[in-house]
């Protein structure tokens, strides 16, 4: 695979930009955004570090959906980013319309692209995103899960101060409030998790895992980094077949009991985009 676009060049898409260089996973990075100059910007920013890391990128920025032909992933970092106090859900009916219109020019100017979303409130907007595509539920598959698990996992190896790589867990659910980090399932090499901490403890990380996004905003008014981090891990498990079991949104058919509706559950996520869904 040789090309992404990030539709939405604002905070998130321009650190994404940035991970996808350093870890050069494709050839050609273009960042899209209304804002035209932050998208221009960003992109000439990102490209002058180049030369110092030595990674063989070429990024553009635009704000004409025709240079996004030829994509083969295209991730939504387009909309409204929640302000200290809100909940994502808030973020609903004005992200709603944005998503609709990104996708509508995805279908325009690249078809045969996979969609990433990443837009809060995440569930539904790829939710949206998949029916307003029409594309296979494969190909539409929302960021949300991998940024919890980062987060939950790092709760893990500060609890008990073993290598974060060494355990293994998994958030599903909602990206959001109603999230479920699975402390009964996580394990640090093969031993559960329950066995090595307290009760008490545990739910103290489940807790924390579940609001940790809102104290970063209170602190510093965006969560970016670990975000940007997920995305790029994602994008990673796709142009490199990696076949990585990922907690995904994906659209569900009959899976844990649900259908046409978008939440997260763990996927196999390679170069056709969810190749299964784990129940
Ligand atoms: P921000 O820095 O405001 O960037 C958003 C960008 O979208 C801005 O540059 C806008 O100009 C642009 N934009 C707005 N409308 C359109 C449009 N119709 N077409 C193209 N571009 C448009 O926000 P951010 O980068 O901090 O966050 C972007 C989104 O990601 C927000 O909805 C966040 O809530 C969401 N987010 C999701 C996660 C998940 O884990 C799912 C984590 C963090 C943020």
């Amino acid at each position: 695979m040789s090309k992404i676009s990030l539709i939405g060049a604002g905070q998130i898409g321009g650190t994404l930009a940035h991970l996808i260089g350093i870890k050069e996973l494709v050839n050609e990075v273009v960042l899209f955004d209304v804002a035209s100059g932050i998208a221009k910007g960003k992109a000439l920013d990102i490209a002058q570090s180049s030369s110092v890391d030595g990674f063989n990128v070429k990024f553009s920025g635009t704000d004409d959906y025709k240079d996004i032909k030829g994509s083969d992933v295209i991730i939504i970092t387009a909309g409204v980013p929640r302000k200290p106090g809100m909940t994502r859900m808030d973020l609903l009916k004005i992200n709603a319309g944005v998503v609709k219109d990104v996708v509508g020019n995805i279908k325009k100017f690249a078809d045969d692209a996979m969609i990433i979303p990443v837009t809060n409130p995440l569930d539904p907007m790829a939710q949206i995103a998949y029916k307003t595509s029409g594309f296979d539920r494969s190909r539409v598959f929302g960021m949300g899960g991998m940024l919890d698990l980062s987060r939950f996992k790092q709760f893990i190896h500060e609890a008990t101060g073993y290598s974060r790589e060494s355990t293994k867990a998994l958030v599903i659910g909602e990206h959001g409030e109603n999230m479920l980090p699975l402390t009964r399932f996580a394990t640090v090499s093969g031993i559960p998790l329950p066995t090595l901490l307290p009760k008490e403890k545990l739910d103290e990380i489940f807790t924390a895992t579940k609001g940790v996004a809102a104290e970063v905003i209170k602190l510093k008014g965006a969560t970016v980094h670990a975000p940007g981090n997920a995305i790029s891990a994602m994008i990673e498990s796709v142009v490199q077949d990696k076949k990585q079991v990922i907690p995904v949104s994906t659209n569900l058919d009959g899976e844990y009991g649900q259908k046409d509706v978008s939440i997260g559950v763990p996927a196999v996520v390679g170069k056709n985009g969810v190749e299964k869904i784990l129940e």
